[in-house]
């Protein structure tokens, strides 16, 4: 860390603390392995990452329960047979603490760590036409230089806190899901309050239910929930999957959703109602995602498919919750299975069973209040030790606008992107040269990494273009820009029934509603990275800078 020091006119200059081609920041599972690319590719890079350690998600949602819904070896990374092998994970779908110990023997097995540098924040990047280079400024005052900024901040991780009244009023303690303390948390014998009912809040409940001296389960929205049906990889299964190694990257390479589920081939009204019913039931059975992925081709398109599917999982629902009136709150009315992102769990709906475990309807007896002692709702007041925040994410653009982004003539990203982003590949917006944002807004939707890791290939592969042609500048041709966020937004209308997703932005007040993925998903990255590369990258304005050539070129290729 380098002290500021006087600038000859008075003022406070930061020192430059590091200069290098490839600065990336968010040590996450796109992070990581950008780092690894953009230096097996020669170029200079440091990671800055805010948490204390690696992982990102992984880092970040430590609570109890937190695990993936993809596959773990299907999660995790495949650019490395070597790393596949040796890896052994031990579950289908890996906890938290695993996936953490994953990503940062993935830091040190590729010696990525020396480049890394935990505990610092972003807290401004300014484009300087002057020497074409990006200006980093970090929390503790050290300004950073580099040729391009790989901002890999994340989608999900930028943790949402409703404006409740009274919130800081609790004297208990509170957690976000999103912000789990790396000091344990002991909930034993606690009351423990739980708002919101995603991904999180559900996979938590069944997680803690059995050590708290009382849970209560604010939901407002309830959500289809079907069993993640996880269970650990047994020897023969490792073997199995060493052996099928390349035949599982190639799926999960081209695979539209990132998984490797077989795509169901028949339509939910091919079959009488009794062999819908017999395939439900092995859809039910079956692990994570596949109830999206190998379910009835006309699922997600049909609403009289769809409302069979929610028939059987709302009879799954009064079968396991033993109090009817529970039952029918915990059973959504107002979306379609899809609309929300699916939650899986183990053990969420017979957590209701348990006699320390209660839901309360935050839609029909809202919350008023926080108080000193607990929650206040138009049904009084219920006290609590400890309030945990489920409430998800400003997703999409959360994070990459908190950086302080200014681009070209001092244009603040924030401006730019005021009535929702603009992209090309949800990688680079104009105006902003030489920023790349793998995993931001506008990518696809399904298996993360798979797609997030689609883009840092292209990321890597344009920085390696342009320098193979002597170039050191590279920003989008707005027109190509363009033609990506149209089509993003004309997508929009087909991306979901309905309007309730954060995929919309909906969930963070204020936010302007776009859709925030890319509705020709996974095929359409790929379309569009094949047109660049046949057209020698002509979506983008490559140029050398004043400061690299001593004259600013013609661009090489405008589209
Ligand atoms: P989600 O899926 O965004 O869920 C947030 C939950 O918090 C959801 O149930 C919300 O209800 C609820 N919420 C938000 N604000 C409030 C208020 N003010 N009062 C009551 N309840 C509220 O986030 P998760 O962390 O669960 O999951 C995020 C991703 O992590 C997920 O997609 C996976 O990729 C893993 P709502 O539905 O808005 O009515």
């Amino acid at each position: 860390m380098n002290p500021s020091e006087p600038a000859p006119d008075g003022s406070t200059r930061r020192t430059v603390d590091v200069d290098v081609d490839v600065l990336v920041v968010g040590a996450g599972i796109t992070g990581i392995y950008q780092l690894h690319r953009v230096l097996e590719a020669g170029f200079s890079a440091t990671l800055l990452e805010a948490g204390g350690g690696v992982g990102g998600t992984w880092y970040w949602n430590r609570y109890p329960g937190a695990r993936f819904d993809s596959e773990s070896y299907t999660y995790g990374y495949l650019f490395s047979k070597a790393l596949f092998d040796e890896w052994e994970w031990q579950e289908h779908f890996a906890e938290q603490p695993e996936t953490e110990r994953y990503l940062n023997h993935v830091v040190d097995r590729f010696d990525l760590r020396r480049h890394v540098r935990c505990d610092t924040r972003v807290t401004a990047a300014d484009w300087d036409e002057a020497s074409g280079t990006w200006s980093v400024v970090t929390d503790a005052g050290t300004e950073l230089r580099s040729r391009f900024l790989v901002a890999a901040t994340g989608v999900l991780s930028v943790p949402f806190l409703p404006d409740v009244p009274g919130r800081q009023d609790f004297r208990g303690a509170s957690y976000h899901t999103g912000r789990w303390p790396t000091t344990p948390v002991d909930l034993t014998g606690k009351r423990v309050a739980v708002i919101g009912t995603g991904s999180s809040g559900v996979q938590l409940v069944p997680a803690i239910a059995g050590d708290v001296a009382s849970l209560t389960v604010y939901q407002r929205t309830a959500n289809w929930c079907t069993p993640l049906n996880n269970s650990p990889i047994a020897p023969d299964e490792q073997a199995q999957l060493r052996a099928d190694f390349e035949a599982l990257r190639e799926i999960l390479n081209t695979s539209i959703h990132g998984f490797h589920h077989p795509a169901h081939d028949r339509a939910a009204f091919d079959d009488s109602a009794e062999d819908r019913r017999a395939f439900f039931e092995r859809m039910w059975n079956s692990p994570g995602f596949t109830k999206m992925t190998s379910n009835y081709t006309d699922l997600l398109f049909n609403e009289a498919a769809n409302a069979e599917w929610c028939k059987f999982i709302a009879d799954k629902i009064r079968s396991i919750v033993e109090d009817p009136e529970t039952a029918t709150m915990l059973i959504p009315k107002d979306h379609r299975f899809g609309e929300n992102r699916p939650p899986f769990v183990t053990g969420y709906y017979e957590a209701f069973n348990r006699p320390n475990v209660s839901l309360v309807d935050v839609k029909a007896t809202p919350i008023l209040r926080l108080t000193e002692h607990g929650i206040e709702t138009a049904d009084g007041e219920r006290e609590f030790d400890v309030i945990v925040w489920a409430t998800g994410f400003d997703f999409g653009t959360g994070a990459l606008l908190r950086l302080g982004i200014h681009g070209r003539d001092g244009l603040a990203l924030a401006d730019h992107w005021a009535d929702g982003p603009t992209t090309f590949l949800g990688v680079q917006t104009t105006g902003f040269p030489n920023l790349f944002f793998p995993g931001g807004p506008h990518a696809a939707a399904g298996n993360n990494p798979r797609y997030n890791g689609d883009q840092v290939d292209f990321v890597t592969d344009t920085l390696v273009h342009a320098r193979d042609r002597g170039f050191d500048t590279i920003e989008v041709e707005p027109t190509s820009e363009r033609r990506w966020t149209d089509m993003v937004d004309r997508g929009a209308a087909s991306a979901s029934f309905g309007e309730i997703s954060y995929y919309f932005g909906t969930n963070i007040p204020g936010k302007p509603r776009k859709y925030l993925l890319n509705s020709g998903g996974r095929p359409m990255l790929f379309k569009v990275i094949a047109d660049v590369r046949a057209t020698d990258y002509q979506a983008f304005r490559m140029s050398r800078s004043s400061a690299g050539s001593g004259d600013r070129s013609e661009p090489s290729v405008t589209g």
